[in-house]
């Protein structure tokens, strides 16, 4: 069969670009590994899983009704919930009638001759479409450590990101968690609830703030409901792309008791805006150092083991990696049947047939959670072989890190497209948001192409080479480049330490987007048969002309806008 495009993915990437690619008029097929949609949100079904960005913002923004319709009943919301949300999209756009579920995409191969994309499936389906789209989400291929002797052991082993659909019931049992990240720190607080015994293995400790969340406030939820576009574009003008209080003045310039004040009332807002207490705390590490210490203050205060408190107080880089938002992370710890254990120096040794063992204790367990994260990024790219031009496949380019133009495309793969590819902002911003802007900026190009009569798409060697020197040059104004996390990569031996999402902030990211576009897809060369000279139009990017908020303007930004388009 012979389609415009093949979308790899029902996430929310995958989803929003079929109903894009149909609206336009592009025939497509989606392919899905898992059995409906929802992605990320499909596959990370463990106890405690909820969004850390706030609900009235993580949502699609392309349908005004759509905005309307839905309730969210939380501040943030829980996985089922967000999960539902897919479902009603689903259903409400008629989507799942081209999506195959079940069906992984095992290999996508660009024949230069034909100038198409030939996409193979572990169903046997052989397909070809003009463009490959790949919609396989940033934290999606899960990162199970080859840990010795997991075949051994006889209890079930759990990852985070492949939880069981019908849910675990750890009542009365003896259970493991290895890993303090995200999930861990979402997760460990419910099965504590359960378990007879928890221990968790810990590597790194994390900087965790509470998300106080709650029952959404109805009066709220009206006064957003009241103008949700002009909501949404408040949102778009973030770095961030989602919206929060956000106070740029240096933390260094306060008095010690003015940063505690300060410190507190952003503590007591919670979740990710607590890093909007002052404008330098990514930037600066004399800055850094203050909230950091504030933050292991609060473990001091809520653990009541003076050694357990100790190992939990993380002495890296706050907020360098993922900063975690939790409820009740720290306070599980001071229940007698929850232990932590300190794998940083002498790691997990091995499974064994009755636990796991470490520094020569074997530590019995009936269940092992590993809440061990994910191949950041790339991992899902790895998984399918993706052959462009001249036999070259993703991974061998990609080798010494991933190389994009605009985190849209690559090099030597005309016509593929990457949602949210690395080298975008992505997960560094408000998922949703990211994706909307790029399916409507891709949908944009391949109206374009047909306008133009053009077969093919592909950025230039040098623009891509631009770009990813940008992409590290703001990076490296950052702190967060200095963590060892999985945007670097670090987080599985053997990996490329590169920075991989653009940190430059959402809306300067957004008008390079615009700008490559209003000048003639600069920075692309097409393979045009037709005589055709449309300049190209903004059917669906017209809406991402936000402007830059300049009360939030820090020195990635002002970094970032130092290059006009790449
Ligand atoms: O994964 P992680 P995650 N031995 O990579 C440890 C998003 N998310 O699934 O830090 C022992 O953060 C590892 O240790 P270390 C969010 O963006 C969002 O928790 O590498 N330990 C670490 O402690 C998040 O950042 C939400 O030293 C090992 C843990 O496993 C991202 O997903 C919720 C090990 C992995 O932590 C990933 O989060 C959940 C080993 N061999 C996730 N290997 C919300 O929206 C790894 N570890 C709230």
């Amino acid at each position: 069969m012979a389609f415009d495009a093949v979308v790899v993915g029902a996430g929310f990437a995958g989803m929003y670009m079929l109903h894009c690619l149909r609206e336009h008029g592009f025939s497509a097929r989606v392919y899905e590994a898992g059995g409906d949609v929802g992605g990320t949100w499909y596959w990370n079904r463990y106890p405690g899983a909820r969004c850390d960005i706030e609900s009235m913002q993580y949502s699609y923004s392309f349908s005004e009704e759509l905005d309307q319709e839905w309730e969210w009943h939380e501040k943030y919301a829980p996985q089922p919930e967000i999960l539902d949300y897919a479902n009603h999209v689903a259903d409400r756009f008629d989507l799942r009638r081209d999506i195959r579920f079940d069906t992984r995409v095992t290999s996508a191969a660009f024949d230069e001759v034909a100038k198409h994309w030939v996409i193979e499936t572990d169903r046997g389906d052989a397909v070809t479409a003009r463009f490959c789209i790949m919609a396989v989400g940033c934290l999606s291929s899960a990162n199970l450590p080859p840990f010795e002797g997991l075949d051994d052991f006889e209890g079930p082993i759990y990852h985070t990101g492949q939880w069981p659909h019908e849910g675990v019931d750890f009542s009365g049992l003896r259970v493991g968690v290895i890993g303090t990240g995200s999930s861990a720190i979402q997760s460990i607080p419910i099965i504590a609830e359960q378990a007879a015994q928890l221990v968790v293995f810990q590597r790194t400790p994390n900087y965790s703030v509470p998300a106080w969340n709650a029952k959404l406030d109805p009066a709220y939820v009206r006064s957003i409901k009241a103008d949700y576009p002009a909501f949404r574009a408040k949102a778009r003008a973030r770095p961030t792309g989602f919206y929060f209080p956000f106070n740029t003045d240096p933390a260094l310039a306060a008095t010690p008791a003015e940063r505690q004040r300060q410190y507190e009332e952003f503590w007591a807002r919670g979740g990710l805006p607590f890093l909007g207490a002052y404008g330098d705390l990514l930037f600066e590490m004399a800055a850094n150092d203050t909230i950091a210490e504030f933050a292991r203050q609060k473990i001091r205060a809520i653990v009541k083991d003076p050694a357990t408190a100790e190992l939990l107080c993380p002495d890296n880089v706050f907020g360098g990696k993922r900063l975690c938002v939790d409820s009740g992370y720290f306070e599980t710890f001071n229940q007698s049947h929850v232990k932590l254990v300190d794998v940083s120096e002498k790691p997990i040794e091995r499974f064994t047939r009755d636990g796991v063992v470490t520094d020569g204790i074997e530590y019995p367990f009936d269940a092992v959670v590993c809440a061990t994260g994910f191949a950041a990024m790339t991992g899902s790219f790895d998984k399918i072989r993706i052959t462009g031009r001249d036999g070259l496949t993703l991974a061998e380019k990609w080798r010494a890190g991933p190389r994009t133009y605009l985190g849209l495309s690559t090099v030597g793969f005309p016509n593929l497209f990457m949602i949210t590819g690395p080298g975008s902002p992505s997960v560094l911003a408000s998922m949703i948001q990211a994706i909307e802007q790029h399916v409507d900026w891709m949908i944009d190009c391949l109206c374009h192409l047909r306008d133009v009569g053009a077969a093919t798409i592909e950025p230039t060697l040098k623009y891509e080479d631009d770009w990813v020197d940008h992409v590290n040059e703001v990076a490296a104004v950052s702190l967060r480049s200095q963590a060892d996390s999985w945007y670097v990569g670090a987080n599985i031996p053997g990996r490329p330490r590169v920075f991989m999402p653009y940190i430059g902030g959402f809306p300067i990211y957004v008008q390079k987007c615009n700008e490559a576009m209003s000048n003639g897809f600069e920075g692309f060369v097409m393979d045009r048969t037709g005589e055709a000279n449309t300049p190209p139009k903004m059917r669906r990017t017209e809406r991402w002309r936000a402007e830059l908020d300049l009360d939030v303007i820090s020195p990635a930004i002002v970094a970032a806008r130092r290059v006009p388009v790449v």
